[in-house]
This record gives C-alpha cells, structure tokens and sequence, in this order.
C-alpha cells in the first residue's frame, strides 16, 4: 500500500525522548510515520477517535508507548486489527517493570507485541514495524537487510581493531 505508514502513539510528552528512537529508526529506513500524544486514561475517546482515523489513512501498524500502569498499547489493540508493539517506559518508581507487565499481559485474542523496557525497546519498535511492512515492500526488505549488514560490518571492525590494540 503506497499510503502505508507507521503511527507511534505515547500517553505524555514525557514519554516523547524515549519514543523518539521508534521515529528515528523508522525515518533512517525511510518509512513514513507520525507521532501522537494521547493517553488511554486522560484522553480515552481522543486515542479511540485518532485510531479510527489513522487506519482510515492507511496507517499499517500501531507503535504505543506509555509508562506506569501502560494501558495504551492495550488500548489501541482492542480497536483495532492492525498489529500493535507495545513500548514500555521507564518513567516511574518501578523503573518500567510495572508498565512491562502492563503491556505485555494481555489476555488472549488481544495481542499486544511487546518490545524491552525504555530506549531499546522503543528502538526495536521501529525495526519491528519496518519488517512488518517489509512483508510487502520488497526495496524496504533491502534497506532492512543493508542495515542488518552494515551493523555486522561494524562489530567486525570494532573487533579488528581490539586485535590490533591488543598487539601493541
Ligand atoms: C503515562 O503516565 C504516560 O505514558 C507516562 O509514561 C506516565 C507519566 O505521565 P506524566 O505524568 O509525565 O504526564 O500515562
């Protein structure tokens, strides 16, 4: 689908630095995306209103990030059939085991995808979706796969150069 995109969704702008690496990673294997603020408890129609209408125009899969008691990826799975990730955050006391557990226990037939705890997470996200739509786009597979590659090439370049240090 030519209009695919990718909507990441947090329940407060202070989840914004964390959620910020999803867009990133999105944007650097150039898939289109857009972030929205909205809380499944502050603004429970608001989210269900945005969620009809993002699908409306061709968002293709659902990133959701939120912290404490992590509601929202639940949330929007309910309403909708598209996949969603969940991103737990680490914004509270718990330092984000009580929204890991939030998010990651959905009863069955609601599944909510849920990636690691804060920044890595929010960056596996991104790559999760990007393979997702890579299913159907064969030049956004090859752009997964280069950065897969270049990852490697560069763990091999750190190593040649622990060898070398390790000789002198
Ligand atoms: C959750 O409550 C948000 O996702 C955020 O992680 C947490 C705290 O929100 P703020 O009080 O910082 O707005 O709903």
């Amino acid at each position: 689908m030519d209009n695919a995109f990718v909507a990441i969704l947090m329940g407060s702008e202070s989840d914004l630095p964390v959620m910020q690496g999803a867009n990133d990673v999105l944007t650097s294997l150039g898939v289109r995306s857009e972030m929205k603020i909205t809380s499944a408890h502050r603004t429970p129609a608001a989210t269900q209103q945005y969620l009809a209408d993002a699908e409306s125009r061709g968002c293709a899969v659902f990133i959701a990030g939120a912290g404490l008691a992590a509601h929202l990826a639940g949330a929007v799975a309910a309403h909708t059939l598209k996949p969603v990730i969940g991103v737990p955050i680490d914004s509270g006391p718990m330092q984000g085991m009580d929204s890991l557990l939030s998010t990651v226990q959905m009863p069955a037939g609601i599944p909510v995808g849920t990636v690691a705890i804060g920044k890595t997470g929010a960056k596996n996200a991104g790559y999760l979706a990007a393979q997702i739509l890579a299913l159907q786009d064969p030049e956004l597979a090859k752009r997964v796969k280069a950065e897969r590659e270049q990852k490697a090439a560069n763990v091999q370049a750190q190593d040649r150069a622990l060898q070398e240090s390790r000789k002198s």
